[in-house]
């Protein structure tokens, strides 16, 4: 049974990124039925409504040393951060819902403190282990595992004050198929293991749940669950604002939640990408709020 406490945390930031309208992904996974689904099966749930997140700087200000809104995000990160780590101090299970990905840097920072060896799964089709050095983009969201990892800006590395959050051999990264240079450099340097669409396709998906379970079920003191739904193929979740062709099916991503649900290991969880602006009838936020379902168990009901 996973812990019964839940503590949803929204997080309307859009500052990681370029495209306007993942700010609302938290309304629209909420209009889609989050509280409801959770309380069916018997959690009990708190609302801790959203984080402020402020306005995008404007014009030459937005881009410094290539890292754009650098304060914005590192301000709201912190603030979600603290939020998190008290749900977590008061016995509680985080379930924080994007906003774009680099409110991981906010989530973690709060969770791994309370645990020797926090285990991370990333589902996701980037790698987001991009530093300011190597990203082509100067987007934050595509950097907050390198940043939970200690690299990068002391702004965002050195939240709460400790780091690094994570240890490489303690994260999986899944659904991985559009990996930049440096990042392909950090993951063959650190030794991080990789379920890339080819071994998902080689092996299927119940063969990677199962060997991600043997992985980390020994070597950790919780797990944390960080899934930005552009892991999913785009004709699944097409409310994604960097969608990538080739990815995880709507099926294989409820069996991954499900045996996950089975292993009881998953202590924290992020939602993160929905961008109700880009979604078809916000049928990506739907799927999201699914894949909760199955994550908190609604097939052991
Ligand atoms: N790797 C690229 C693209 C990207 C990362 N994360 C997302 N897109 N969602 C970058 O900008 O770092
Ligand atoms: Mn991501
Ligand atoms: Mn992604």
């Amino acid at each position: 049974m996973l812990n019964k406490q839940l503590s949803i945390i929204g997080v309307p930031m859009d500052l990681g990124q370029n495209r306007r309208g993942v700010d609302m992904g938290p309304s629209a996974i909420r209009y889609a039925g989050v509280l409801e689904t959770l309380e069916t099966l018997e959690y009990m749930v708190e609302d801790l409504g959203d984080i402020e997140i402020a306005r995008p700087s404007r014009g030459q200000e937005q881009l410094q040393d290539n890292l754009r809104n650098l304060k914005q995000v590192a301000e709201g990160n912190e603030k979600l951060a603290e939020k998190v780590d008290k749900a977590v101090a008061d016995g509680r299970f985080p379930l924080v819902l994007g906003g774009d990905h680099s409110i991981a840097i906010g989530s973690l920072a709060g969770i791994a403190k309370h645990y020797e060896n926090l285990g991370v799964i990333w589902y996701d089709a980037h790698g987001d282990l991009n530093t300011s050095d190597t990203s082509p983009s100067g987007n934050i969201h595509g950097m907050p595992l390198a940043v939970n990892l200690g690299m990068g800006h002391e702004r965002l590395t050195n939240i709460l004050d400790y780091q690094p959050k994570i240890k490489p051999e303690n994260i999986v990264i899944v659904g991985a198929r559009s990996l930049d240079q440096g990042e392909k450099e950090l993951i063959r340097e650190k030794g991080i293991k990789v379920y890339s669409m080819h071994e998902v396709d080689r092996l299927g998906m119940t063969a990677v749940i199962t060997e991600i379970i043997e992985y980390l079920k020994d070597k950790t003191d919780g797990v944390h669950l960080s899934l930005d739904l552009d892991g999913l193929d785009p004709s699944d979740a097409p409310g994604v604002g960097t969608p990538v062709i080739g990815g995880l099916s709507y099926r294989e991503s409820h069996l991954a939640m499900e045996m996950l649900a089975e292993t009881n290991m998953i202590t924290s969880a992020e939602f993160v990408e929905v961008n109700p602006i880009l979604d078809e009838k916000n049928k990506t936020a739907t799927i999201a709020v699914g894949l909760m379902g199955s994550l908190f168990g609604e097939k052991l009901k």
